[in-house]
């Protein structure tokens, strides 16, 4: 059978959210490098697959090709139900995806590298303009993120329960963007508390942007 293909850049946080669900799940892939910041996922083989020119982008043994870091990984959570990256009830799957959504719909599109660049080259915004610009979209979700997780019943030693999931992944994945801009952490202690932990486990650090083969 071909394997799983994932074109992704290891610096992307979507490409890390797709990482970790692999890892979870224990699915092997072929890790082909599309180097974003050059241009990688604009050539035409990349875009004849997926024409937003995003990554990352999966291509399943079959052939069959898909991109969005989350319906990949809800893809492979039905493919593969185990281990579950989404709690066994209907609420508690709600949740889940709530959290994941706040980081994935609401604050990963305004700080991603097109939006950064556009306000660049078009608006003439310097380092420290975009800087700002990134630190006041993490706040926006990260202030009620914490809100949530911290006030919650439901969370655990991860955002649902004490099992890692889908909202983890994509925490995870944006803390460790965050890095990149210096963000002040210390008024989200749970986020902290959190992000740490998952930190400890192999399928997140072995999906770590600095553990992956185009790291600089
Ligand atoms: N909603 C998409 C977003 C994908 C996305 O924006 N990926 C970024 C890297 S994290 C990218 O390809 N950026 C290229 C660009 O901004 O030109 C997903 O979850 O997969």
């Amino acid at each position: 059978m071909l394997p799983i293909v994932l074109h992704n850049y290891y610096r992307s946080s979507t490409s890390y959210r797709v990482r970790i669900a692999l890892a979870m799940k224990g699915m092997s892939f072929t890790y082909v490098a599309r180097h974003i910041r050059s241009g990688g996922n604009r050539v035409p083989d990349y875009l004849a697959m997926n024409p937003q020119g995003l990554v990352p982008t999966m291509v399943w043994p079959d052939g069959s090709v898909l991109g969005q870091s989350l319906a990949i990984i809800e893809f492979l959570e039905e493919m593969r139900p185990t281990p579950a990256l989404l709690p066994a009830d209907p609420f508690g799957r709600a949740r889940v995806r709530m959290l994941a959504q706040m980081i994935a719909s609401d604050l990963h599109p305004v700080n991603n590298f097109r939006i950064l660049d556009t306000l660049r080259e078009r608006y003439k915004a310097d380092d420290a303009d975009v800087a700002d610009w990134f630190a006041s979209w993490v706040r926006a979700t990260f202030d009620p993120l914490e809100t949530l997780l911290s006030t919650s019943p439901e969370t655990g030693t991860f955002c649902h329960g004490d099992t890692p999931g889908l909202a983890d992944i994509c925490l995870v994945a944006q803390a460790v963007n965050n890095q990149r801009y210096q963000i002040d952490m210390a008024a989200y202690p749970v986020i902290t508390r959190i992000v740490d932990e998952c930190l400890k486990l192999r399928p997140f650090i072995d999906a770590h942007p600095s553990n992956q083969p185009d790291a600089e």
